[in-house]
């Protein structure tokens, strides 16, 4: 075997890198893959303007009219990869319990045979040759501010320009990285491809993947493996793989938090600041809450940006919990994104953009469902065919994909916190957790105490989106927002939860506040009867009077939620009958909803910490109370 430096000459090693071990693992990966030649990523401008070139000439990229749009592109995937595959992603831990019931399993070393070194009939491994007549970027990233204490980092190996242009977005990308990591520093290896190797002379395609996919983690060793998917969270593998996946096994071990959790900050009239951090599923307005503009009446209150996906969360000097994003930019959902809905994200949007899977307009610029209210008369939809109004009328062909996306820095984000890139990051003074719920759960609750707030969040459910490949708009059970993205077994999460809490209570910390919201909830006539979006702020500000014990509130069977006279409703005309239907408990539907807490628990196992089981009983017996 050739020395590190030896193979480095071959490898097109920058001189800058002094990491051997890095190099031996990049050696490795070339040769198993047999990828064409090695690319080095600085994360220079220079770069991503030579690779976004790059794609245009190979057809994955249309450059967006420079006018309307300037330094953006569209992206059309696949009609085949346009989402997380959740069926094929799997965590890979030697005993199947720490993977748990939520995840699919397997053996780490059967799926090494079927990844990496052939099976025992002699089927190779899938890797072997997957890079063959393809370029290997090394992409070097950090999850959070550069040697912040609460950051990470990673090198992701991939045979897609399109993963290193949006991971130039999406993370600190870059020589700077492995500057941070000198001779020896801790990375996480991840692997990608996107599965579709070329013989000599084959022409590619615009958007190379295959039918097979596998996206697979081994928490044991921290290594993320993705095969066969280009798209989104299966491809940019340092967001959902590891700042969810892995980085929440590296918080069981190291006592901190990986959440699926947008972090904003609120500033009253007064000047006071608060930070508050939420846990919605995929497509539920994570994006659109981070963004938030104060609604009518709400003069000198402002909302501004710390993070819209993922919360790195651990315990500081003083015992608080402070939260980074370990993100650098948004890859939000497009479709029913505009100037009402969420203009601060439109405003964020006018320049260096990659969109993928939206529709593009004659004069070259983009659309979306919902851009506005009414389309335009012609467009090239996401599979880059004609659309009108007429055949939409007619086929019921969406211009857009439902999970269309954009990628954008966050530095373009007019409300973006003057503190989302502190080392340090910022103090949390409350948990939101929300599901989509059209009936049964109020628009707001406030938990007791600590456990019954990791109880509301643990038996959260949701009805499913176009975030994740499957049937849409089924309730299914999503703690904490966490179902796909839990990297262990889902009850010793909740056992993480609740020793936090306890740790933070012996060292005389006041642990966060935890809320229950649901902004989703449907009247007869199937609309929401919650304006939602901006008007959100109503609940926000309720939850932080509440913190300085300024606002009022009803105890119910499950919590504390506001009567309508507790909510400021300056601005707004919203009737009091209204309200009703958005608060309303109906002891029917929750004793329904109790029974499928408890099939939950039951399906999740043995391992249910007991308390929560005693939280989901005496619910029930103040339900029953009243009912008596
Ligand atoms: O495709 S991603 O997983 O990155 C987006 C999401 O589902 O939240
Ligand atoms: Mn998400």
């Amino acid at each position: 075997m050739n020395s590190p430096v030896m193979e480095g000459l071959r490898l097109n090693v920058p001189a800058y890198v002094r990491h051997n071990r890095l190099v031996a693992w990049v050696a490795e990966i070339a040769a198993l893959t047999e990828a064409r030649e090695v690319y080095w990523c600085d994360g220079s401008q220079e770069e991503y303007d030579r690779l976004c070139a790059q794609l245009v000439d190979a057809g994955t990229f249309k450059r967006l009219n420079p006018e309307l749009r300037p330094n953006s592109y569209l992206a059309l995937s696949d009609p085949s990869d346009v989402a997380r595959v959740e069926d094929r992603t799997f965590i890979c831990t030697p005993d199947r319990e720490d993977a748990g019931p939520t995840n699919n399993w397997m053996d780490p070393a059967q799926m090494r045979g079927i990844l990496q070194h052939g099976q025992p009939d002699g089927t190779p491994g899938l890797f072997r040759g997957a890079m063959r007549g393809r370029t290997m970027y090394v992409v070097p990233f950090s999850m959070g501010p550069i040697g912040s204490p609460i950051a990470h980092i990673g090198v992701e190996l991939s045979d897609s320009p399109y993963v290193a242009v949006n991971m130039r977005i999406m993370t600190r990308m870059g020589r700077k990285v492995l500057d941070q990591l000198g001779t020896d520093g801790h990375f996480v290896p991840c692997v990608h491809t996107v599965g579709a190797p070329l013989a000599a002379g084959q022409k590619d395609v615009a958007w190379p993947c295959n039918a097979t996919k596998y996206i697979v983690h081994y928490p044991e060793t921290q290594e993320i493996w993705s095969f066969g998917s280009g798209y989104g969270g299966n491809a940019l593998l340092g967001k959902k793989c590891f700042a969810l996946r892995i980085a929440s096994t590296m918080g069981r071990d190291q006592g901190w938090l990986a959440e699926h959790m947008l972090v904003l900050g609120v500033t009253s009239p007064d000047g006071r600041k608060r930070h508050v951090a939420a846990a919605f599923p995929s497509a539920c307005g994570k994006t659109n809450f981070a963004m938030l503009v104060p609604p009518a009446g709400y003069d000198g209150w402002k909302v501004t940006t710390i993070g819209d996906d993922i919360a790195w969360i651990k315990p500081g000097a003083d015992g608080r919990l402070y939260a980074i994003n370990p993100e650098a930019g948004y890859f939000g959902v497009a479709p029913g994104t505009n100037d009402k809905t969420n203009p601060n994200c439109m405003a964020s949007l006018k320049r260096d953009v990659i969109f993928t899977n939206v529709a593009m307009t004659e004069d070259g610029d983009v659309w979306w469902e919902g851009m506005t209210d009414e389309p335009p008369a012609r467009l090239t939809d996401w599979q880059g065919k004609p659309w009108t109004p007429q055949i939409a009328k007619e086929t019921g062909a969406k211009a857009a994909h439902p999970n269309a996306r954009f990628t954008v820095a966050a530095i373009h984000n007019p409300v973006l916190d003057p503190q989302w890139d502190d080392p340090h990051g910022v103090p949390i003074d409350a948990f939101i957790f929300g599901g989509r719920r059209s009936t049964t759960v109020p628009l707001a609750t406030e938990a007791r105490s600590w456990v019954e707030g990791v109880y509301m969040a643990a038996t959260m459910g949701s009805e499913t989106t176009a975030a994740q490949a499957g049937a849409q708009g089924v309730v299914r059970r999503d703690p904490f927002a966490m179902l796909p993205f839990i990297g262990y077994n889902m009850s010793d999460y909740f056992a993480h939860w609740l020793a936090l809490g306890k740790r933070l209570e012996a060292a005389g910390v006041k642990p966060p506040a935890i809320y229950c919201v649901n902004w989703f909830r449907k009247g007869a006539d199937g609309k929401f009867v919650w304006p939602g979006y901006g008007e959100n702020m109503r609940v926000l500000q309720w939850m932080l009077e509440r913190l300085d014990g300024r606002a009022g509130g009803e105890e119910d069977v499950f919590g504390i939620t506001p009567r309508y006279g507790d909510l400021n409703w300056k601005g707004l005309d919203f009737a009091r009958e209204r309200f009703e239907q958005v608060v309303h408990h109906d002891p029917q539907a929750w004793g329904a909803e109790l029974r499928l807490h408890d099939e939950l628990f039951r399906q999740l196992g043995a391992r249910v910490p007991a308390e929560l089981d005693q939280v989901r009983v005496s619910i029930e017996s103040r339900l029953a109370a009243r009912a008596a």
